[in-house]
């Protein structure tokens, strides 16, 4: 196994403590921390080249624009795509799934057309494409996950059909660690003549990921989720996509021209980036996608695996708490959701809080899912690159003392 220990010298906000216990930090899932790479960069730009970008003739606006290009670039080879310019920058995953709905569904569907969703979809892989069917006449369908809780892929004729027009699918399960079926389902919406949407919040930060390889029309996921700011995400679309797809939001920096009543588009991406931009954020994406390059998301997961595989066995030692997810860490990333016994998952955040061990506890986003699974909310500890096997010892001792005070024999 790698030693990633080193890293965690990046990362100030590891060193504090709550009444004495060091913080252990798992929810990188909901959020990830930043190292000081990320905070320089954007320290950085804001006291030395501070200016809005595209509109400046001075050099130092022409800086900032750079700088803000330069992070496209980066992000893009990050995920392999063709070009930068099929980066588009949005506020994040949710942002850019809104936007393909608007911007692509919108003009797209009609009535009787088909969204082929999977009950494990977090809700900004859900309720954007509900409000599309109000306007389109458009209907949903859902693609069941298997006792294993996997996506059944045995179900896709079922839920995939000529009607189907767009197939959109988690990467990776926020809740279930559980990894998309990705092959399968892209040629499934391809066989169609579907175009296919991969909600890769969870899977880009985790894996090493190559669009062109993947073969979907679009993929989302954010900056804040793999050690980058707030407030940014990247939206990849295959350029062909991009340049059927209307811009869903209007303003300064998308024009080509603009008279009193009808206007024409910049080119692809800049006609999506309404206004002026996250340009701090971009560049601190930037910075996170050098950090992560540094280490090499091959390392990234093959810790992640090392540590889900410890967390794995750890916590099934621990008398009735029950795991929501895959068992062989192949088939799953490091977000590890559980019960124990009947006591409520706030609660038993609350009661982790106190040795300062931070985990997940509600919904996730995702009440479907957990209506499936027959609980109203879990617990969910998640890992990332600065996590240490002795952090899920610290986890597995906090939960058998929470057994001791909630009296579970
Ligand atoms: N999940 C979690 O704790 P945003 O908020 O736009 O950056 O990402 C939304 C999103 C979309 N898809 C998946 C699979 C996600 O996990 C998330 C964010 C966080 O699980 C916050 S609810």
């Amino acid at each position: 196994m790698t030693d990633l220990s080193h890293l965690r010298d990046d990362f100030p906000i590891l060193q504090r403590r709550f009444d004495g216990h060091p913080l252990v930090y798992l929810d990188s899932a909901a959020t990830t921390q930043k190292p000081v790479q990320v905070l320089d960069a954007v320290d950085d730009y804001y006291r030395n080249h501070n200016a809005n970008v595209h509109r400046g003739a001075y050099r130092l606006a022409q800086e900032a624009t750079e700088m803000y290009e330069a992070a496209r670039a980066k992000v893009a080879g990050f995920v392999n795509a063709a070009s930068p310019s099929e980066i588009v920058f949005t506020r994040g995953t949710t942002a850019g799934i809104n936007h393909i709905a608007y911007g692509w569904g919108l003009d797209h569907l009609q009535p009787g057309d088909r969204i082929s969703l999977t009950t494990l979809e977090h809700h900004a892989n859900v309720v954007p494409w509900q409000l599309i069917t109000r306007h389109t006449g458009a209907e949903l369908a859902y693609l069941p996950i298997t006792k294993d809780f996997l996506i059944d892929t045995s179900r896709i004729a079922e839920t995939i059909d000529e009607r189907t027009k767009i197939v959109a699918f988690s990467g990776m399960s926020n809740v279930l660690g559980s990894i998309g079926p990705i092959a399968e389902l892209v040629a499934a919406a391809r066989a169609v003549g579907a175009i296919s949407v991969i909600d890769a919040a969870q899977l880009v930060p985790h894996m090493a990921t190559d669009v062109q390889a993947m073969g979907a029309d679009f993929v989302v996921f954010s900056a804040h989720k793999m050690l980058g700011p707030t407030g940014i995400g990247a939206l990849w679309g295959r350029m062909d996509r991009l340049e059927e797809m209307e811009p869903a939001e209007g303003g300064g920096e998308m024009i080509h021209d603009v008279q009193l009543h009808e206007s024409t588009w910049a080119e692809v991406p800049h006609k999506f980036e309404a206004g002026t931009p996250p340009i701090a954020q971009a560049i601190g994406f930037g910075a996170a996608v050098d950090y992560l390059t540094a280490i090499g998301m091959g390392t990234v997961r093959a810790h992640e695996m090392d540590l889900t595989a410890y967390a794995l066995e750890r916590l099934s030692e621990i008398p009735d708490l029950t795991i929501y997810g895959p068992k062989d860490p192949e088939l799953r990333g490091g977000a590890v959701s559980f019960t124990l016994a009947d006591i409520h998952p706030h609660d038993l955040a609350t009661i982790l809080d106190q040795s300062a061990v931070t985990v997940r506890a509600g919904h996730h986003c995702t009440r479907p899912l957990h209506r499936l699974l027959g609980v109203p909310a879990t617990a969910r500890a998640s890992f990332y690159v600065y996590n240490e096997r002795r952090e899920v010892d610290l986890l597995v001792e906090a939960l058998h003392e929470a057994r001791r005070l909630f009296g579970v024999a």
